[in-house]
């Protein structure tokens, strides 16, 4: 099949592609580089040293004898080459993961605000008002996030992005309805995909364009099968307090001597899945396309959940390293619990890689390896939701900053 990878130089969609490319389909990949560039501007880089685009499809090609094709541009700003791009290469799927992903950049500045809405809403929308277009009868594979439910399950276990509701109609009998599942998002960067969502509810309907949506956990792990071949193709490992994510910093931290830090009391539950699964996942959704005029199929894209303080006294035990309780920066509930389904992927034939798989230990190895090009003050998160959140974070007079 010809797949389109829409920020395939990115954390997932790297490793998306290469195996997409391993199991026979013919990918290009399409990248702005914004993503190498916000480290810059960040004062920061991925843990492991990643490649350039062009020495990364050299590597690919010399390892597997499979060509990646790599097209720098932006697809939120470029409307009109993503537009041509489509129409000469005419790709059967287009996996889109070309998005500002960070909740904590997204929460910077009115500008870091700003950026985040028209990138993310603009790159979904071009991409859907191109294929229209251009006629093109590409399935989407768009990358959301669980984080479009909020995380309160109010008793009952979050299902796969439609929830049956029963309203009362005039005659005040009880009538049954599926609606999309509310949403509650806790970033301008998780209210992104809850536009994104609108989106692509209007163009299944509107033009039968045949979606499937992601809803992905907090992805932990750095390295796949594909990625492991060769050192020009390792991927990124993000541990900044803006793009880390918990499971990944706490086992970064962890390497390089740093206590663990757990936002507030570390009662906040999250869905997981290991970056293995989530390349896993991506494929299995290109291969079983929708039929035309189907609603957009949900997925939630995750194998398990857990609570904050729990990974960090996992990775303690594991590690000896010393947990801290940080101030939250995030206006986020202290305490929660969450259940989710994932059938679709399990059906589909996910087989759950789970903590306790022994994946722990490679993350620890490869953090350790890289631990000489770790800046260590770029591990607090100082990206505060609010004025009171920011408040918070400063210290009290007479303590040592
Ligand atoms: P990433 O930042 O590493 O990758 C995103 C890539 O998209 C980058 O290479 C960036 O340069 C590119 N990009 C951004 N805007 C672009 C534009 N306008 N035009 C072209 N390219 C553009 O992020 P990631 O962790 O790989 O996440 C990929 C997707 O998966 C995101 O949409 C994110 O919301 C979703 N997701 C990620 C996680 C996670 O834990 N990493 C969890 C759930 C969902
Ligand atoms: N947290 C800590 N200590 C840290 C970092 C984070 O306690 O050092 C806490 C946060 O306060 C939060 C939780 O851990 O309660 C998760 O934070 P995170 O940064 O790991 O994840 P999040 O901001 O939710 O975003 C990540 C990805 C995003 C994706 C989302 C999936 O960056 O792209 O959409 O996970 S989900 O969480 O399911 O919404």
């Amino acid at each position: 099949m010809k797949v389109l990878v829409l920020g395939g130089d990115g954390f997932c969609g790297w490793a998306s592609s290469l195996r997409l490319s391993a199991a026979g389909h013919e990918v290009r990949i399409v990248d702005n580089l914004s993503r190498r560039r916000i480290d810059e501007e960040l004062g920061c880089s991925s843990l492991t040293p990643i490649a350039s685009p062009r020495e990364r499809v050299e590597a690919w090609r010399a390892c597997t004898g499979r060509d990646l094709g790599f097209d720098e541009l932006d697809v939120a700003r470029d409307a009109s080459g993503l537009g041509a791009l489509l129409r000469a290469w005419r790709p059967e799927a287009v996996v889109h993961f070309a998005e500002q992903r960070a909740a904590p950049y997204s929460m910077k500045s009115a500008g870091h605000k700003r950026y985040t809405v028209a990138n993310n809403v603009e790159a979904t929308h071009n991409l859907l008002s191109a294929l229209v277009e251009e006629r093109i009868d590409a399935h989407v594979v768009h990358l959301g996030t669980m984080g479009v439910y909020g995380y309160g399950t109010a008793g009952a276990t979050l299902p796969e992005g439609y929830l049956t509701v029963a309203v009362r109609g005039d005659d005040g009998a009880p009538i049954e309805q599926e609606i999309l599942h509310p949403t509650s998002p806790g970033s301008i960067y998780h209210l992104t995909k809850c536009l994104d969502q609108q989106l692509f509810a209007f163009y299944a309907r509107n033009d039968r364009l045949r979606i499937t949506d992601l809803h992905q956990g907090i992805v932990w792990g750095t390295m796949t099968d594909e990625t492991a071949l060769d050192p020009q193709l390792i991927n990124r490992f993000d541990y900044d307090g803006d793009y880390g994510t918990v499971l990944n910093r706490f086992l970064m931290q962890a390497a390089v001597g740093h206590p663990l830090t757990v936002h507030g009391s570390g009662g906040q539950t999250r869905a997981f899945i290991h970056l293995r699964d989530s390349v896993r996942c991506v494929q299995l959704a290109v291969e079983t396309p929708p039929a035309r005029g189907e609603r957009v199929r949900i997925c939630n894209q995750m194998t398990e959940t857990h609570r904050v303080r729990d990974l960090a006294a996992l990775v303690s035990r594991l590690t000896g390293a010393p947990v801290e309780h940080v101030p939250n920066p995030r206006e986020e509930a202290p305490e929660n619990e969450l259940r989710a389904r994932n059938d679709h992927l399990l059906r589909l034939g996910l087989q759950p890689t789970r903590l306790a798989s022994g994946l722990l230990e490679e993350v620890l190895q490869i953090a350790a390896r890289f631990r000489h090009r770790a800046d260590l003050s770029r591990i607090p998160c100082r990206s505060a939701w609010n004025e009171a959140r920011a408040a918070e974070l400063q210290p009290s007079p007479g303590t040592r900053p």
